[in-house]
């Protein structure tokens, strides 16, 4: 795991690449729990002596850490060859890639221009490449010869870089955005080496695709979703998603068809939701939102609102080869919507974590509150379309209605 610490007595491990805090406002750290969570295997700071923020971390096959963040620090510590070893300036997106004892740095670069600039997600493929995604004011941002988008549109921009395995070179790299502000927060990779963007947008003139879902602006702030092609020269698709509020993107992935999956939040009553959905109206003024794009960007799979009477915000998402999808985040509501025999099936004040497991629906969820199991509605062979979904019953609890559309 990644984060943000200012702590000088966070639990570090003898050995481990940088054992004491390094100063400033806060630094990174990178730490690595054993299999039953009893003991830490390796636990390091990162940073240097100003502000220092980790915020994803992706993992190659042979256990090299890959971590994007947010610096102030002029040192942040660097490698000697990586692809930008020196500080650009009114903070800088930084990349490190830790050793699987997590005691050395296989590489570290700064990315960034001379203004601002801030890394947010990251994906690695097979081959080590790293895939990083962000956002900058910097008009020097570096791009590559050839990328999709070389120049600045204004304000923040997105941005999407891919670092080569060694840390020396970008491979493609390139500006995404309109004139108006846009964040990218999270990134997914396919198999063919396509890169999966999600974030939001104020820009009514977001670089959209002919066909996609939502080539229109939809008010205030808008989620998109944009894929671009594995070289970072064009776009695949990219799309709006969003109803007339604030809407919200910050979690991807991609299933093996090439769906995408999206998770954020949203303030509108008009977010596109999908007939059939778990729950196809906001509940409160700011519910999470769980959406399928499919794999061309042009339709919605799925979409559902997701959320109970007070706030919630979905901030990372997962797929299994099911097509489930797998979210968290944060909620305060007393009633935010959990299953029965579920872990914790109370708010236990303020902000409290959530885990949400969502099955397409016409999949069904195995389990002991799936529609099969000892408290599921017991359909003969487990599975209901949408559109036969036993009734309601008055007497049923709120969080009946999840457990029965939860496949
Ligand atoms: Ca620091
Ligand atoms: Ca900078
Ligand atoms: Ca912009
Ligand atoms: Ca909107």
């Amino acid at each position: 795991m990644t984060g943000i610490t200012a702590s000088t007595d966070f639990p570090t491990t003898s050995g481990a690449f940088s054992e004491s805090y390094n100063g400033g406002f806060s630094d990174a750290f990178i730490s690595k729990l054993n299999p039953s969570g009893t003991g830490l295997v390796y636990s390091t700071y990162l940073g240097g002596n100003d502000t220092d923020e980790g915020y994803e971390i992706a993992l190659d096959e042979g256990g090299n850490a890959y971590v994007v963040g947010y610096t102030t620090s002029p040192d942040f510590p660097t490698t000697t060859g990586a692809f930008d070893p020196s500080y650009n300036g009114i903070g800088d997106a930084f990349i490190s890639k830790l050793n699987p004892n997590g005691t050395g740095l296989v590489y570290s670069t700064y990315l960034g221009g001379s203004s601002f600039d801030e890394g947010q997600g990251i994906k690695v493929d097979e081959d080590g490449n790293a895939y990083v995604v962000g956002y900058t004011t910097s008009a020097d941002f570096p791009t590559t010869a050839g990328a999709y988008d070389q120049s600045y549109n204004g304000n923040l921009d997105v941005f999407i870089s891919k670092l080569n395995p060694s840390g020396t070179d970008l491979v493609y790299s390139t500006y995404l955005g309109g004139t108006g502000d846009d964040w990218g927060i999270g990134i997914a990779i396919d198999q063919g080496g396509n890169a999966y963007v999600t974030g939001y947008t104020e820009s009514a003139n977001f670089p959209t695709t002919s066909g996609a879902y939502d080539q229109s602006f939809n008010g205030s702030i808008d989620v998109y979703i944009t894929k671009l092609n594995p070289s970072g020269t064009d776009l695949v698709y990219s799309t709006y998603l969003g109803g007339s509020d604030a809407d919200l993107g910050r979690g991807i992935a991609i299933d093996q068809g090439g769906n995408a999956y999206v998770t954020g939040n949203t303030t509108s009553p008009n977010f596109p939701t999908t007939a059939g959905a778990f729950q196809n109206n906001l509940t409160a003024s700011n519910d999470v939102f769980v959406t399928i794009i499919n794999s061309i960007g042009n339709a919605l799979v799925y979409s559902t609102f997701l959320g109970g009477s007070a706030d919630e915000t979905g901030w990372g998402i997962a797929v299994d080869q099911f097509g489930s999808a797998y979210v968290t985040g944060a909620t305060n509501s007393i009633d935010f919507p959990t299953t029965p025999m579920a872990q914790q099936t109370f708010n236990a004040g303020s902000d409290d974590v959530f885990v949400t497991k969502i099955g397409l629906p016409f999949q069904m969820v195995q389990g002991v509150t799936g529609p099969t199991g000892p408290r599921g509605p017991r359909g003969k062979d487990g599975r209901f379309p949408p559109n036969v979904l036993p009734p309601f019953r008055s007497c049923c609890r709120r969080r009946h209605r999840f457990e029965r559309r939860s496949f």
